[in-house]
């Protein structure tokens, strides 16, 4: 019989999702449906690896998987669920705690950003959240990532986990590959093109989320930073312009030629106008779809995927357990 590869991706419901999660990973989760068998996770014990408010914890979690309709993930071929609904996470965390090393986590950039280079401040969760990412996806068997480029150095660890359990305990898991886009990967800030745009960038007018309303998107787009010069071209020695063009470029599914051609002799106002209404148009629908599911439509999608993901991660980690003479 021929099997599908699988894929494995998931995103926190922290803050809003923004154009930057949309571009770099969930597009991509779409587009990978017809040929892979796919896994689409709301990582919400990732979330807690900082503090969050327990009443729009549980909201967020379920708008998340609100998004991850509307932006065409469909549950009929793909299994979309909640992790802390599958122990199994949790559990295979533990045993490659017990694998992977203290250097090896303190490499991981992300630890620095997010602990705000206080180690002795940071929680120890977030310190080894990247464990928890190797088992969200190594219980999976799973062949293929699709993250944005900030996610690579963790697949890494997740690869040199997964490869160290299979060589001390014999062959156990699949050996995953990440899925990086060629364009899109690391989309920036919209106010600071040296960062990347995030849910928590202190100016709100870095990001634009998924949620947001035409004025806004138009607003945040027309304040964007610019470089210097006035050519409008794909350059990545001028990141601002580079990085809205390459918005608009995703956006509105232009080849990169094209994009040129059409600011040809144009200035940095036609761009962001033009930029502007690509955002909305694209997201307009979007908004719309986000509305059409109600808690039991989605209470109803997020068991049946807790169903089917709990049944391939127990049998991954009773492998485990035998493997290792603890049950
Ligand atoms: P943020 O930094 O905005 O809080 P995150 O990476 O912590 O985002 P997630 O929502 O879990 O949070 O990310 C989902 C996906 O979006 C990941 O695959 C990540 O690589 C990707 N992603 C996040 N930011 C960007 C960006 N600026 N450009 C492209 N992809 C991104
Ligand atoms: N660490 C990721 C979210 C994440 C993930 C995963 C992505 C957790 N587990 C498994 C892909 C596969 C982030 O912060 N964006």
């Amino acid at each position: 019989m021929y099997m599908r590869k699988r894929i494995f991706s998931g995103a926190q419901p922290t803050g809003q999702l923004h154009i930057g999660n949309y571009l770099g990973a969930i597009k991509n989760w779409v587009e990978l449906q017809d040929d892979y068998e796919c896994f689409y996770c709301i990582v919400n014990m990732h979330a807690i690896t900082l503090p969050q408010d327990p009443k729009t914890l549980r909201q967020k979690t379920l708008d998340l998987a609100r998004i991850y309709l509307a932006a065409g993930v469909d549950p009929e071929r793909s299994t979309i669920f909640i992790q802390s609904d599958v122990s199994a996470h949790a559990e295979l965390a533990w045993v490659l705690s017990c694998q992977a090393r203290m250097g090896e986590l303190e490499r991981m950039t992300q630890f620095k950003d997010k602990g705000k280079g206080n180690a002795e401040r940071a929680g120890v969760g977030l310190f080894t959240y990247p464990i928890l990412m190797a088992s969200d996806i190594l219980l999976y068997q799973t062949d293929l990532v699709p993250v944005g480029k900030d996610q690579k150095q963790h697949l890494e660890l997740t690869r040199d986990l997964a490869e160290r359990f299979n060589r001390d305990f014999g062959e156990t898991f699949v050996i995953p590959e990440p899925f990086i886009p060629k364009v899109g990967a690391s989309i920036a800030s919209l106010a600071d093109p040296a960062k990347k745009m995030s849910k928590s960038d202190e100016n709100a007018n870095g990001a634009i989320f998924l949620l947001d309303d035409a004025d806004t998107i138009a607003k945040k787009i027309k304040r964007a930073v610019t470089d210097s010069g006035t050519e409008i071209k794909f350059d990545e020695t001028r990141p601002a312009i580079n990085n809205l063009l390459t918005i608009y470029q995703l956006m509105t599914g232009k080849t990169q030629a094209e994009c040129e051609a059409n600011f040809e002799g144009k200035g940095y106002g036609a761009l962001k106008g033009e930029l502007a209404d690509a955002v909305i148009e694209f997201l307009r629908p979007f908004q719309e779809r986000v509305k059409q599911y109600d808690d039991a439509a989605l209470g109803a999608i997020l068991e049946k995927g807790a169903e089917a993901a709990r049944e391939i991660a127990s049998a991954t980690l009773d492998g485990v357990y035998k493997k290792m003479g603890i049950s």
